[in-house]
């Protein structure tokens, strides 16, 4: 062991096996060496583990960002909260990232005497997850907006140091803050101020998730003709839901929001976009029995297997309407531009975190006798590397800005449309790009950066989703151009004129 001890050679810090590749020719460090190579503990790797630090202290992009735009007095609050969380994430929440990544949810279908009892099993860092994530008000800082429009933009910069450290549980918080600005959007009525309450609480005990079911067994982007599901009117006013969602992401979630067809008196259902309206329900009861709910098992996914994505059966769950008839799409659509903005936001965040621990690793990793970072070529991949996600990060932190704006009836006409287009644009284009950076990255710690001990397999797999779900670049390709066609344009000349 002592021979695997660090030994300060020339004012680096090396291990013996770094020395050995360094080619430094020590004679006593040589005779140790002889002897060591004959036994069995030189097959352990002498390279010195990357590490991230404080992800909030150690990036000054994101610091510059927020010293140049926010007023002093909430830079000033800001960065001695956003200090505090970096440190809490390096020490205690990246811990329990990777225990979410070790104990994926397992799935019992029945209990030992043959009763159905559709049980999501998750860990114990999974639910803490959740506690912190309202303890930390990652989504109440957006709505109790305590800094008017910057809390929109304070919110996504926590949600972005989060991220790559939540263990997959940005998934659902980016369906919570969806269906919380989806309630909000519709003047919180009565009958959802409670799920609002919930959703944007700091409470750990009161905090609630949601889940947004949109997929069904006919496929996911054609959601206005591959929607089954029907809505049956009740005598009281609320509704049953009959039908299938094929793939609904964090099945352990408190609530959800959907998409079904109303059925008439004779119980047809009118097709297409125009028959999708929007429900909300309780995924369980108060006893914690499921709300007509049956599930047929979770899905086997290549990435975010932390989190539990399901097949739902719809039984005749009870849900209340809260769009207006045949406006489904059109309402969710608040909820989709949120979870676009989240998925930017996780692609920003898994480029820097793969980027971060490489430069680090490019700090310590001796090779061809000098250090990764003293060989230009590799810097120079990094270099390319680091303008992309600086260009995705200043795209992300514009869009949350607009979005603060709108929020708070700050944003003039020529915003709100910069931020339609900016959305789907920011979601395809950083999507793409992450998978690319996080493949560039991995590649950067060589063979190391491929086992799956190391941690860099689960970051690539959990960014390789980012491009597909919420919308696959065509689909948003398509929404371009839909925000083009509704604004006749006008969102392009927005945009020439803004770049100009
Ligand atoms: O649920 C999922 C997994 C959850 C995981 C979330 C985690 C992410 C965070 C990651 C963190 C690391 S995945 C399910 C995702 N599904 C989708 O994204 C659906 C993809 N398909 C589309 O987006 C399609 O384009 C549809 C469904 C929107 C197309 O529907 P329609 O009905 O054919 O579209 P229409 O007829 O063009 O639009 C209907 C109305 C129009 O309004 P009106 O009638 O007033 O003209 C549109 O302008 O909806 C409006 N609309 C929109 N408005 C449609 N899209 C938008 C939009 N993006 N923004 C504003």
């Amino acid at each position: 062991w002592d021979r695997c001890q660090m030994l300060s050679v020339k004012g680096i810090k090396m291990t013996v096996g770094q020395e050995q590749q360094a080619g430094m020719k020590d004679k006593p460090v040589l005779d140790d060496l002889e002897t060591h190579l004959a036994r069995r503990e030189t097959e352990a790797l002498f390279q010195e583990q990357p590490e991230a630090g404080n992800q909030y202290l150690e990036d000054t992009l994101l610091r510059s960002y927020l010293k140049t735009h926010l007023p002093p007095k909430v830079l000033e609050e800001v960065h001695r909260d956003l200090e505090r969380f970096g440190n809490r994430l390096l020490t205690k929440i990246q811990p329990l990232s990777w225990e979410c990544e070790q104990n994926p949810p397992v799935f019992r279908q029945y209990n030992a005497w043959g009763q159905r009892v559709d049980h999501i099993h998750t860990c114990s860092a999974w639910r803490r997850m959740k506690e912190i994530s309202a303890e930390e008000g990652l989504i109440a800082e957006a709505y109790e907006k305590r800094y008017s429009n910057w809390s929109r933009l304070y919110q996504a910069v926590k949600l972005y140091l989060f991220s790559s450290s939540s263990g997959g549980f940005s998934c659902p918080l980016a369906m919570t803050d969806g269906a919380a600005k989806v309630i909000e959007s519709l003047g919180i009525p009565g009958s959802l101020k409670t799920a609002f309450d919930r959703l944007t609480s700091r409470d750990p005990k009161k905090f609630w998730t949601s889940g947004q079911w949109m997929t069904e067994r006919r496929g996911g982007s054609d959601v206005a003709n591959g929607t089954e599901t029907v809505a049956r009117k009740q005598p009281d006013g609320t509704y049953q839901l009959y039908g299938f969602k094929w793939f609904t992401s964090a099945a352990d979630s408190d609530m959800a929001l959907t998409l079904a067809r109303i059925a008439d008196a004779e119980g047809q259902c009118t097709q297409g976009s125009r028959g999708l309206s929007l429900f909300f329900l309780r995924v369980r009861d108060e006893e914690g029995n499921l709300n007509n709910i049956q599930v047929q098992r979770l899905k086997d996914k290549l990435g975010t297997r932390q989190m539990a994505t399901a097949e739902l059966w719809l039984q005749g769950a009870r849900a209340e309407l809260i769009s207006a008839e045949g406006r489904g799409v059109a309402a969710i659509s608040n909820m989709l531009n949120i979870t676009r903005i989240h998925n930017v936001i996780g692609a920003v965040a898994n480029m820097r975190r793969m980027i971060s621990l490489s430069r680090d690793y490019a700090r310590k990793r001796v090779a061809f006798g000098k250090l990764l970072k003293d060989h230009p070529l590799h810097m120079q991949t990094i270099a390319r590397m680091e303008v992309q996600v600086r260009g995705a990060f200043l795209l992300l932190m514009e869009i949350v800005r607009l979005l603060g704006l709108a929020e708070t009836n700050l944003a003039s006409e020529q915003e709100q449309l910069l931020l339609r287009l900016l959305v789907p644009v920011a979601k395809l284009y950083t999507g793409k790009q992450a998978s690319a950076v996080a493949v560039e990255a991995m590649e950067s710690f060589g063979g190391q950066g491929y086992m799956e001990d190391t941690g860099l397999p689960v970051i690539l797999r959990d960014t390789l989703v980012l491009s597909i779900w919420e919308g696959t670049t065509n689909i948003l390709s398509l929404d371009v151009l839909r925000s083009l066609a509704k604004s006749q344009g006008q969102v392009m000349a927005v945009f020439l004129s803004t770049v100009q």
